[in-house]
């Protein structure tokens, strides 16, 4: 079938076939990123949950590998669940995972590579001193899940590892172990953080920032202390609503606790990494590029069923890397990596486009299923001050999308769209304006009309973005058939949606502007659009390393 063929992305990172689920244990080695991830080898629904593993020189191209490791233990024969890689000083290489083992209990397992010295890790062999860790008192027996990275702390030999889970009273909370030798562990004296009703944390993450001024452009290494210039990062994956929060905050390297800076919007209440389809997302330090890099699993919004007739379920989004906003302090910094860019074919640019109010303007750019779109826009200064006030509670996923009109919004572009309109996924701003001037930018994805099929989920996805004095507005949209992954105002927010159409597809597949205001006019001061070329994306063995 032509239209589910068309899905299949062609630069985002996806396993031959069958469903795949969390990124885990990312890793930089002997001049390879290494991606493993949740794989089930039988079907294209979760379950039978291997390791994966794949190579890349520059996390745009892929080689497939042989599985990394497979439920082979009585400690982990329901599942290779989720993990995270350490590198040591030393060049020893840590994987600590949890196993579901035969009765279901959570438990946390090492494994190694058998040859260090190979670049490609092909082989994992796991600790005879497995499992390592188990629930501790208090602890749910299936809520213990998903080591991070370990990281050291100034004057102490020991290496910390965070582990999720909740407590009886529903409190999120992330767990800290100590160990000189990854086999023998000490708890801390105390919980890294606890939220009151966040439910179970999975694939918790834990990180420096850099905060200094001329620093901050940096990612940091797991292990780079608390202190003048570093912030900390928690990210908790909420299994009650699945989506990735984090909040940035101060790590107390002698009590292994950690503070948010705003407790009003602390991990699991406050920022999303994104607003739309992402979660069990993870960070690892590239030491080449000196920057922290994220990826986080993208599943499908489409049924199980049509999974299954496609045969494969879920992508990974583009890696990206993570960064503190100095300039607000309040949020984070997401862009899809600088490589990405070597994709970019031939581009077309757009200048000073004018969107009076109700226009929908299309650009003309040829093929439009594989594209990198930057994006600039004006909203004209008087007509914002001629209001006085404009849709004060305004909330992305309550309103009626892109078709809703207010006072100083929607605008923005529409990709994957046919040429009749009958199919566009939106992609916009909108403007709230309350009645003491003050002006809050929202940031959107309206999936409600990106396809005429009926068995999916679509939503309107976003939330407010920062916008400083004297800035435009600005969009990033990498389009990939079947993903539309969205970064505003440099990172600040971001939006991924799975869309699914079926007339917008091949070389029916369209790109416009639009301004659906009935106030603002809107100028789109700089549309560029470029091509983007197909990832190579090899099976094992391939005939050239
Ligand atoms: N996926 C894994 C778990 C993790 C969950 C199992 C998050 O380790 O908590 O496939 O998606």
């Amino acid at each position: 079938n032509a239209m589910l063929a068309w899905q299949r992305t062609a630069f985002h990172f996806q396993p031959p076939k069958n469903w795949m689920n969390d990124p885990n244990g990312p890793l930089y080695h002997k001049g390879w990123y290494h991606l493993f991830y949740q794989w089930n080898p039988d079907s294209a629904v979760w379950g039978n949950i291997t390791w994966g593993h794949a190579v890349s020189r520059d996390l745009v191209h892929w080689l497939h590998l042989p599985l990394a490791m497979v439920p082979d233990h009585w400690y982990d024969a329901n599942g290779v669940w989720s993990g995270s890689a350490t590198k040591l000083p030393d060049g020893r290489i840590v994987m600590l995972y949890t196993g579901a083992t035969t009765e279901s209990v959570q438990v946390q397992n090492l494994a190694e590579p058998a040859d260090p010295s190979d670049p490609l890790l092909r082989e994992w062999v796991k600790s005879g001193a497995n499992p390592i860790l188990v629930p501790p008192p208090g602890i749910g027996l299936k809520d213990f899940r998903d080591p991070t990275t370990a990281w050291r702390v100034p004057n102490d030999t020991a290496w910390r590892v965070a582990i999720g889970s909740k407590d009886r009273s529903h409190a999120g909370l992330a767990l800290v172990y100590r160990t000189a030798d990854f086999v023998r562990y000490d708890p801390a004296p105390a919980l890294m953080h606890a939220v009151p009703g966040t439910g179970m944390w999975e694939c918790v993450d834990f990180y420096p920032v850099a905060a200094a001024a001329g620093e901050e452009i940096n990612g940091l290494e797991t292990s780079v202390p608390p202190g003048p210039g570093v912030k900390h990062v928690v990210k908790a994956s909420l299994d009650d609503d699945k989506h990735d929060y984090y909040a940035i905050g101060t790590y107390d390297a002698g009590a292994d606790s950690w503070t948010p800076d705003d407790a009003a919007s602390d991990v699991g209440i406050g920022l999303r990494y994104d607003y739309g389809k992402f979660y069990a997302s993870k960070t690892f330090y590239d030491p080449v590029l000196r920057r922290r890099v994220l990826w986080g699993w993208v599943g499908e919004t489409d049924s199980e069923r049509a999974d299954i007739l496609k045969g494969w379920a879920s992508v990974q989004s583009i890696p990206r890397t993570v960064l503190l906003d100095t300039k607000t302090g309040s949020n984070l910094l997401q862009w899809p990596v600088v490589e990405v860019e070597n994709l970019r074919m031939s581009g077309k640019s757009f200048a000073g486009v004018a969107l009076d109010r109700g226009s929908i303007v299309p650009l003309d750019v040829g093929k439009a299923t594989q594209l990198d779109i930057e994006a600039v826009f004006e909203v004209d200064a008087a007509a914002v001050q001629g209001v006085t006030e404009a849709d004060v509670g305004f909330n992305c996923s309550t309103s009626a999308g892109a078709a809703g009109r207010g006072l100083l919004g929607p605008f923005g572009l529409l990709v994957l769209a046919d040429d009749d309109l009958s199919e566009q996924t939106a992609v916009y701003f909108y403007l709230a304006k309350g009645t003491d001037g003050s002006l809050q930018t929202f940031f959107c994805q309206d999936e409600l009309r990106a396809s005429r099929a009926n068995d999916l989920v679509n939503r309107v996805y976003g939330s407010l973005v920062p916008v400083l004095h004297g800035e435009n507005l600005s969009v990033r949209i990498l389009v990939d058939h079947s993903i539309v992954e969205s970064f505003a105002q440099g990172g600040r927010t971001c939006v991924t949606s799975r869309v699914y159409p079926t007339r917008a597809i091949y070389d029916s597949a369209r790109v416009f502007l639009f301004n659906n205001a009935t106030s603002a006019r809107v100028t789109a001061k700089s549309v560029k659009v470029w091509q983007l070329n197909s990832a190579y994306i090899r099976p094992y063995p391939a005939t050239s390393l």
